[in-house]
């Protein structure tokens, strides 16, 4: 128990023979379940949770029979979290790349309940630029802004942090199966708090690398795959929000915003045929193209601010 309210763990678990122990012995004594998720590995990991589970009556195993993803295991353990009554689920990874002395501060604003889901943020510590591999830093960053946008969570950053306390009103609200199964999961997971108007918060967690962990991510094919995932998802935001749950008019801003972008495309695109193949350019041409441009910017700007006041309330 943690300031009276049942905690339970979720440890999503691939090939970690070699990390889950740690993460099972450094364990705060107030954590009251811990559910393994074994998503189907092909070395040790099963065999060295059901050693635990002999000893410690807290380990719980879930033994996926299909390899399902980070995000499938995940969804699996606030199943078994919600049918089981926790008040609250905290997500740390089997790689133990998460450090449960920061569990306090995360678990403070859910228990509190200044929030109902509060995540990791490494990147608020001075030694983030040092401590995360180059390359994950700035693919980060780049899904971070995209998160913004799809999410409406304006005020959250380091959108690829696993690490993250729920609340029970939120784990009844949202359909698990529905979450997305791979290394998406945390981006989808914020859309859909969002659509639902649950509070979110960041709160500063130590980025934890090099310590025998093995990720399973490549950067360049993940940042197209979530940045698509993403396009899909502020559409879905969008029509749940602000169209079929209530209505806003930013979705008229961002279409017209979008409309505009395209026209402006098109219209550079002419100027420049236009220049190559008579050596002159109409400047009516430029003023259309000119034009355009700045309506998109205008229209799009405005939608984001729209945005970001809808979701003030949300932190
Ligand atoms: N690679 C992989 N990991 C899985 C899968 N299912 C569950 N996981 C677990 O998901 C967690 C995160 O996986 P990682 O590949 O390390 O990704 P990450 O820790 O979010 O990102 P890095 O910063 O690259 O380490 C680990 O605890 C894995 O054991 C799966 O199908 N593949
Ligand atoms: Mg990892």
């Amino acid at each position: 128990m943690y300031k009276e309210k049942s905690v339970c763990v979720v440890v999503p678990c691939h090939n970690e023979e070699t990390q889950i122990a740690n993460v099972i012995e450094t364990m705060p004594e107030y954590v009251d379940k811990i559910v393994v998720i074994d998503d189907k590995s092909s070395d040790n990991t099963i065999n060295v949770i059901r050693d635990y589970q002999k000893r410690n009556q807290k380990v719980e195993l879930i033994a996926l029979l299909i390899n399902q993803g980070v995000g499938g295991a995940i969804a699996q353990g606030y199943k078994y979290a919600r049918d089981n009554n926790f008040d609250l689920a905290v997500v740390m990874a089997g790689d133990g790349q998460m450090n449960p002395d920061d569990l306090p501060e995360l678990l403070d604003p859910v228990a509190e309940d200044i929030a109902d889901y509060s995540k990791g943020n490494r990147l608020f510590t001075g030694e983030a630029f040092r401590k995360i591999p180059k390359i994950r830093y700035f693919g980060n960053g780049i899904l971070s802004l995209l998160t913004k946008i799809a999410s409406g969570y304006w005020h959250i950053a380091d959108s690829q942090s696993g690490y993250t306390v729920i609340n029970k009103k939120a784990l009844e609200a949202i359909d698990w199966d529905k979450m997305y199964k791979r290394y998406g999961q945390p981006n989808d997971i914020l859309v859909r708090l969002n659509v639902e108007n649950f509070r979110v918060v960041d709160v500063p967690v130590e980025p934890v690398y090099n310590i025998g962990e093995k990720s399973g991510i490549k950067i360049p094919k993940v940042i197209f795959t979530i940045g698509w995932l993403l396009i899909k998802l502020f559409f879905w935001r969008m029509r749940e929000k602000y169209i079929i749950r209530d209505f806003h008019p930013l979705v008229f801003f961002y279409a017209i915003g979008f409309f505009f972008g395209v026209a402006t495309l098109f219209l550079f695109w002419r100027v420049f045929v236009v220049w190559y193949f008579s050596g002159h350019i109409p400047s009516i041409n430029v003023l259309a193209a000119m034009f355009s441009f700045m309506s998109a910017n205008q229209f799009t700007l405005f939608a984001m601010w729209f945005d970001m006041e809808a979701n003030k309330h949300l932190k």
